[in-house]
């Protein structure tokens, strides 16, 4: 039975660091004090391009040393956004006491029972190499653009899918033996598998995505340790686990589930994982419908416990109020908050609909009721109508450029009581 520490999606970079920092390095020490026989981080290791000075690298570089110090490390290729190509070829350089496998190519790699790791040199091995203790079948980020030069843009991201599903089946026959000899499997991948949950709650539903649970499954690993969706999320399919680690911790708003990283336990025939929370920050959002009141964020402040806490205070308000928002107030009474981001949102002056006009049956009639609904005066309006209907255009505008002494000869007929060829009046409040 082998033990492994999962961790994903640890975002690396100055904006993060403090979080990244605490929260890898809290899961660092568990994994180290657990006694771990391997640890995998599935991808995104690094928020984007980061200089080699920056603090975040060095951070990153020291816990991921540690690790290696402990057990062996493999790291798998994330987002290209996050980790562009060629970022994780430093980590085995780090030189510590276990080495530290990086998975950039579809590929399966052993852990031997020396401790060392040996890479297939096809995308799989034909059979279970001697002296296996652990078989894992790497999926790192598919790059699009390679496939879309071959099948057209249109078409990547759902043949990706479909290639991946054929390529994933192709490792079950591999993993099966591995299997019957009593070799534990897994995978690991990053990508979005059809289905899951974001960090914000959207449902990935559609086609074009990477994987599907059945796609994932079909490679017949005891284990499949997922990257790229910040929300921890499992599978199981007779006694076969997948699962999402989720994000090693809170790096933004809106994320209300726990974060930390996983302990997997795979043998041969039976996997076990537990989830372990790091102590990611606290997010707050304080939701107004109109304007924020400082003195209800001052009452929240006491009584939600807000010092330290990142906080986001979120707004909607009418065009003609956003004045009346006092954001250094606010500042002020969050003042012991870690963080504090402040979103107004500025809805245009919309006008609705006068309620109950489409019930009535003229023209004349609408205008009756909207008068009504907008405190304005009947009788001119009326009189307006009757001339736009009956008047010539340009005697009315004579009319007008008269003066208003000036009254405007129209035909005597009253305004029609329904005139089906009238437009519905659009009106505006
Ligand atoms: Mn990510």
């Amino acid at each position: 039975m082998l033990r492994i520490a999962h961790f994903s999606d640890l975002h690396f970079c100055a904006k993060n660091l403090d979080e990244a920092a605490r929260c890898f390095g809290f899961a660092v020490s568990e994994a180290i004090a657990r006694e771990v026989d391997v640890a995998v981080i599935s991808g995104d290791a690094t928020d984007h391009a980061l200089d080699v000075h920056s603090p975040a690298v060095r951070t990153l570089a020291q816990e991921v040393r540690r690790l290696a110090d402990s057990c062996p490390v493999l790291m798998l290729q994330g987002t290209y956004s996050h980790e562009p190509p060629g970022t994780l070829s430093i980590f085995p350089l780090l030189g510590g006491r276990h080495p530290v496998l990086v998975a950039d190519r579809l590929g399966q790699v052993a852990l031997m029972v020396d401790g060392r790791w040996l890479a297939s040199q096809r995308w799989r091995f034909d059979s279970v190499p001697r002296g296996a203790r652990a078989l894992f079948t790497c999926v790192p980020t598919v790059n699009k653009a390679d496939v879309a030069a071959v099948v057209g843009a249109l078409d990547a991201a759902e043949a990706v899918g479909h290639q991946l599903a054929a390529l994933l089946a192709g490792y079950a026959t591999v993993n099966e033996a591995a299997r019957a000899e009593g070799v534990p499997t897994l995978g690991v991948a990053h990508g979005t598998v059809s289905g899951c949950v974001t960090e914000h709650g959207v449902p990935m539903a559609g086609f074009d995505h990477e994987f599907t649970t059945t796609s994932l499954f079909s490679a017949r690993a005891q284990a499949f340790l997922l990257g790229h969706i910040h929300q921890h999320q499992a599978w199981q399919d007779d006694g076969r686990w997948i699962a999402y680690a989720g994000s090693i911790g809170r790096f933004h708003h809106g994320e209300r589930e726990a974060k930390g990283f996983l302990l997997w336990q795979v043998a041969a025939a039976s996997t076990n994982w537990q989830f372990i929370a790091t102590p990611a920050r606290r997010t707050v959002d304080l939701v107004f419908e109109g304007a924020p009141d400082p003195t209800e964020i001052e009452r929240a402040v006491k009584e939600l416990a807000l010092a330290g806490a990142w906080v986001r205070v979120r707004w909607q308000i009418g065009e003609e109020e956003r004045s009346s928002v006092d954001r250094d107030a606010i500042r002020r009474v969050l003042a012991d908050a870690a963080d504090v981001q402040l979103e107004g949102r500025v809805v245009p002056v919309v006008r609705s609909r006068a309620e109950g006009i489409s019930q009535a049956t003229s023209l004349a009639e609408k205008v009756r009721r909207w008068c009504e609904l907008a405190s304005a005066e009947t009788a001119p309006l009326l009189e307006r109508l009757a001339q736009l209907a009956h008047a010539e255009p340009a005697r009315i505008v004579e009319g007008i450029l008269a003066g208003p002494s000036q009254a405007i000869a129209s035909d005597p007929e009253p305004v029609p009581a329904h005139d089906a060829s009238l437009h519905p009046l659009a009106v505006f409040e």
